[in-house]
C-alpha cells in the first residue's frame, strides 16, 4: 500500500514515519509513505497558499489551486482521496479496515482556519478524528495513517489485532505482566491458573465490564449472545452490591 500525505508541514511527519512499527512496516515494504508539500504548487513568487475568506471573518483560507494542482500531480485511477477536516465523518476502526484495502490512499491535511469548500468536490470523503478542533489536519492524518498501517498484513502480530478494543464492538479487557505482585497489588488469580477456559470467560467479563463503565454507548450498538448477556446481568448485580 502507498500512502501520500499532502501537507504544508511535511517535517511534522518525520518522527511518525521514522519510528517504531511504522518505520518497520516501511522497511519491510508493507507500506510506502510520501509527504508532498502543498506550498510547492503555489504560483506566485512568495508561495502564497492562503487568502482571506469571502464574506469576511477571522483567519485565512487555504486556496483551491495549490491543493488541486498538488492532488492532480499524484492521483491515479486507483487513488482513494480523503480530506482531513473537523466537518468530516468521524474516523472509526471500521474505516481503518476499509482504508487498508486501497492500493493508494491520499490524505490531504487542511491547515489555517479552513480550506476552500470547493476542494470537497475533488475528494472521495471528508474525515474528522473527533469532536475537538486541532490547529491542522496533520495530527489527524497521522492518526488515520497509523490506525490503517498497523492493520496491514505483516505490520503487527495478527493475533494481537483480534482481541483489541473495538474489534468486536467492545473495549479490551485489562492486561498484566510480571511481577505477579506490584506494590501490594495482585494480578487476578485466574490469569495465573493456566486454565484457558476460565481465562477466556474472565476476559470476556472484564471486557463487558470495562465497556459498561467507560463506553455504555458501545453496548447499545451491538447484539450480545446469551453468554455475554448473562455475564452483563452478573456484572450489573456485582456493581449494585459494591454500592451498598
Ligand atoms: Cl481532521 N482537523 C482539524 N483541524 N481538527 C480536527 C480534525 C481534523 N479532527 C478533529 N479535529
Amino acid at each position: 500500500m502507498k500512502i501520500s500525505i499532502m501537507t504544508l508541514f511535511p517535517s511534522m511527519f518525520e518522527g511518525f514515519i521514522n519510528t517504531s512499527i511504522i518505520s518497520r512496516a516501511k522497511a519491510n515494504n508493507i507500506v510506502e509513505i510520501e509527504c508532498i508539500d502543498i506550498r510547492e504548487f503555489a504560483l506566485d513568487r512568495f508561495k502564497h497558499v492562503d487568502d482571506t475568506p469571502y464574506g469576511g471573518g477571522a483567519g485565512m483560507i487555504l486556496k483551491c489551486q495549490p491543493v488541486i494542482d498538488c492532488l492532480n500531480s499524484i492521483r491515479t485511477e486507483n487513488s482513494h482521496v480523503i480530506l482531513m477536516a473537523p466537518v468530516g465523518k468521524i474516523f472509526k476502526q471500521k474505516m481503518a479496515h476499509e482504508f487498508k484495502k486501497y492500493d493508494h490512499l491520499i490524505i490531504i491535511c487542511g491547515h489555517y482556519e479552513g480550506i476552500d469548500a470547493r476542494v470537497y468536490d475533488y475528494v472521495d470523503e471528508l474525515v474528522s478524528i473527533g469532536d475537538y478542533v486541532l490547529t491542522g489536519g496533520e495530527l489527524a492524518a497521522m492518526v488515520v495513517a497509523d490506525a490503517t498501517i498497523r492493520l496491514l498484513k505483516g505490520s503487527i502480530d495478527e493475533n494481537s489485532a483480534l482481541d483489541e478494543s473495538f474489534e468486536n464492538g467492545l473495549l479490551e479487557y485489562p492486561q498484566y505482566t510480571k511481577p505477579s505482585v506490584y506494590d501490594g497489588k495482585k494480578v487476578p488469580e485466574v490469569l495465573l491458573s493456566g486454565h484457558h477456559k476460565n481465562i477466556e470467560q474472565y476476559r470476556l467479563k472484564m471486557s463487558l465490564k470495562t465497556t459498561l463503565l467507560n463506553r455504555p454507548d458501545l453496548l447499545e450498538k451491538i447484539t450480545l449472545d446469551d453468554r455475554s448477556q448473562k455475564l452483563l446481568v452478573e456484572i450489573e448485580e456485582e456493581l449494585k452490591n459494591d454500592c451498598k
